[in-house]
């Protein structure tokens, strides 16, 4: 998928044992400005020192770490007023999106400044090393089964109805809402407004995408402004310091494409209503041609394939290129029911730090939940989220 987001690393420190720094390289994926759950564990604290505090912070209440520390206070600066800057924008997208400009300069130059969220943006200084068991253990708590089983349950009309009309079943949707937001305890706790003028204005220019960043954020601040013209919020809409909202954290632009009204109050309201939630991740999933009934991995067992081979068959990463024959042929063993698999396979290769890689054969329902978050970290973490909160709910 081409369209323009923007991905997040994120990685523990041993220092904060249970804290989660969320650091921005300059990837794009759709539907949130999603943090890439890459996890690594990066032992030597050496990097991103000066983002910790803020960055830990921010994963901690996107993931629902439980271990808080004081309350995290959004630093706010100088409203952005009627600047030559601010005009400019303000021309420039009311054009765009067909709005007035007055009323499009009037919100930008009532936006504040904030300083933190320059820092967040920017890519991680040095290299991390993912750690998949690690970043699993944070997303399967028992906390965040048990929740998501009473959602579960709470929901589980809507659940079906989503999966009647798209195919997607259930436990993706369950899975989805979990590692985003904990089941919409986690949203997010920036003004979108000020996020988003703050990036589309301060961008940070020592990025290496800056240019292209801040256009995308431009954009993404032009949607967001059509969706609160067309639909006033009557309250500031909150939500990640990088723009996204609600319980399945969608951008504006992923709000305008993808969202729907699943509960028929004839509003789109991804914050409060769990059902539009519900809809808007299966429909997200449908338009990025999800298979219902397809499953989304296999085990694989790689020992025996050689390391040329091993390298051939990773080149694609997570776009299924290959047959179960070609990867029978290359000595990679999948269970049984993978052997009798017909469409294209990824083999996907998952860090544990220091100790050996995991492997699965993700099929192209995996590839569609990386169109969410292009991470197979992130997927993973999503299926197997799912698969234990419905494990739960059958007991
Ligand atoms: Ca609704």
């Amino acid at each position: 998928m081409n369209h323009p987001a923007q991905r997040f690393k994120l990685f523990f420190s041993s220092a904060f044992a249970l804290a989660v720094c969320l650091c921005v390289t300059a990837f794009l994926t759709p539907v949130a400005l999603a943090v890439e759950r890459n996890a690594a564990v990066n032992k030597t604290k050496t990097t991103v020192e000066k983002q910790k505090n803020t960055a830990a912070k921010a994963a901690q209440r996107k993931t629902g770490q439980r271990k808080k520390p004081a309350t995290t206070k959004v630093v706010t600066g100088k409203a952005f007023g009627n600047s030559s800057a601010v005009k400019q924008l303000a021309r420039e997208i009311a054009q765009k999106h067909k709005l007035p400009p007055a009323w499009v300069q009037q919100q930008i130059a009532g936006a504040r400044l904030l300083p933190q969220i320059l820092q967040l943006v920017l890519p991680p200084s040095s290299p991390q090393v993912k750690n998949w068991q690690a970043y699993r253990a944070r997303f399967l708590t028992e906390n965040r089964i048990q929740t998501g089983a009473r959602f579960w349950r709470e929901h589980t009309l809507q659940l079906d109805r989503a999966f009647a009309q798209t195919g997607v079943e259930p436990r993706y949707i369950v899975g989805i809402l979990g590692v985003e937001t904990f089941y919409g305890q986690h949203q997010g706790q920036y003004k979108l407004i000020d996020a988003l003028s703050t990036l589309s204005l301060n961008f940070p220019k020592e990025h290496p995408q800056a240019a292209e960043r801040q256009v995308f954020f431009q954009d993404e601040l032009g949607y967001f402004l059509k969706q609160q013209r067309a639909q006033p919020a009557g309250k500031p809409v909150l939500g990640s310091y990088a723009g996204a909202s609600g319980w399945p954290q969608f951008m504006p632009s992923s709000i305008a494409k993808f969202a729907v009204d699943f509960d028929g109050d004839g509003r789109i309201d991804l914050s409060n209503s769990a059902a539009d939630a519900i809809g808007s991740v299966a429909n997200y999933f449908k338009a990025f041609g999800w298979q219902p009934g397809v499953p989304t991995h296999f085990a694989v067992d790689v020992q025996t394939v050689s390391e040329t081979d091993l390298s051939a068959l990773l080149a694609p990463d997570i776009v299924p290129s290959w047959s179960a024959s070609h990867l029978a042929d290359k000595q990679a063993v999948l269970e049984d029911e993978g052997k009798r698999y017909s469409g294209p396979l990824a083999l996907v290769q998952l860090h544990n730090a220091n100790e050996t890689p995991s492997y699965v054969a993700g099929t192209d329902n995996f590839f569609v939940i990386t169109r969410y978050n292009r991470s197979s970290y992130y997927a993973l973490a999503v299926i197997e989220l799912g698969l234990a909160v419905e494990r739960e709910i059958k007991k």
